[in-house]
């Protein structure tokens, strides 16, 4: 009933500024494009908007460079929906709060857990791998047909949010919504290299320093390691530069939570992945950040000498 709601609602309304959360991954970029693509939004007047750039790795989906920048943005949006994302905090909140203060409706498909929404109707499913899932159970009942650029969408969105079926995410759905996807004709390989194997030149350097810091905690349990700003300025490096580095700090053996810490000017982005049976959004959402429960970020304010020992702490406490 609910996909039928916003079915209804979404095929009503004209001039709709879509958003996803900030530095978007596969399954935000991807729902975001395969609602637009499976809605016609761009006969509705809709535009897409993120705070931050679409990352270099997703540019081969189609009419990603629609997607358009806050100060870009050139409707006067008649609501707001928010895709992979419940909040408009997390959608970067300064840019959309002069849209959101005019009491336009806001929308919600999301599949992250969240005590907040800012949506006046939401579709919500925690058991979703993807949000690209809720976006294929709406194009299912919408009776469409996709092609084979519109099936890549969601089959990137897919992989990515299940790290390629392999996080404990994934479900029957999952797979048998990419085996549709694939019977399309989907080309694998370039989504495979583009989002799991290929790195910078920058991202192996950063990559390279951040091995060189790892440490893991007495009882083996804990494992982190960081790069300062020193170097992420010698390298030229910036977050999109750090993808996945964090993924080898739990491959220590035995090392239930892994964490990267980069400094920047003014604060510290934290990236928090850890083993089944093991929290990192709790923590994570205590120090103002969120994601889900085994793959989780943050920035706290300060540098790695003030924010390193206090989330270490934090999870030294939490492993006791
Ligand atoms: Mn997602």
């Amino acid at each position: 009933m609910l996909y039928k709601n916003m079915i209804q609602i979404l095929s009503e309304t004209k001039d709709l500024l879509l958003t996803g959360h900030v530095e978007p991954d596969g399954d935000s970029v991807g729902s975001l494009l395969g609602i637009y693509h499976a809605f016609d939004g761009k006969n509705k007047g809709w535009q897409m908007v993120l705070r931050d750039e679409v990352p270099e790795n997703l540019r081969f989906l189609q009419d990603w460079n629609l997607i358009k920048k806050p100060s870009n943005l050139t409707i006067k949006p008649s609501a707001i929906l928010l895709v992979d994302c419940s909040d408009i905090k997390r959608a970067g909140e300064e840019w959309l709060l002069s849209y959101y203060e005019e009491k336009i409706p806001c929308y919600v498909i999301d599949h992250h857990p969240s005590d907040v929404s800012t949506g006046d109707f939401s579709l919500v499913e925690i058991e979703a791998a993807a949000t690209a899932e809720i976006v294929a159970a709406m194009i299912e009942e919408m009776g469409i047909e996709l092609d084979r650029e519109q099936a890549t969408c969601l089959y990137t969105a897919i992989v990515s949010d299940t790290g390629c079926f392999r996080y404990l995410n994934t479900t029957p759905r999952s797979m048998q919504l990419c085996a549709k996807y694939l019977a399309l004709g989907i080309d694998l390989e370039p989504i495979r290299i583009r989002l799991f194997e290929d790195r910078s030149f920058t991202n192996m350097r950063i990559l390279s320093a951040a091995i060189n810091s790892l440490q893991v905690s007495t009882d083996g349990m804990l494992a982190w390691m960081f790069v300062d700003q020193a170097t992420m300025q010698k390298y030229q490096a910036g977050p999109g530069d750090c993808t996945s580095i964090v993924n080898f700090s739990l491959a220590v053996e035995g090392v239930k939570i892994g964490l990267f810490f980069e400094e920047y000017m003014n604060d510290v982005k934290v990236s928090l992945r850890s083993r089944r049976g093991y929290s990192v959004n709790d923590i994570a959402a205590a120090f103002g950040g969120g994601g889900h429960v085994m793959a989780a970020g943050c920035r706290v304010k300060g540098n790695l000498a003030t924010v390193m020992p206090q989330i270490l702490q934090a999870f030294k406490d939490k492993l006791k």
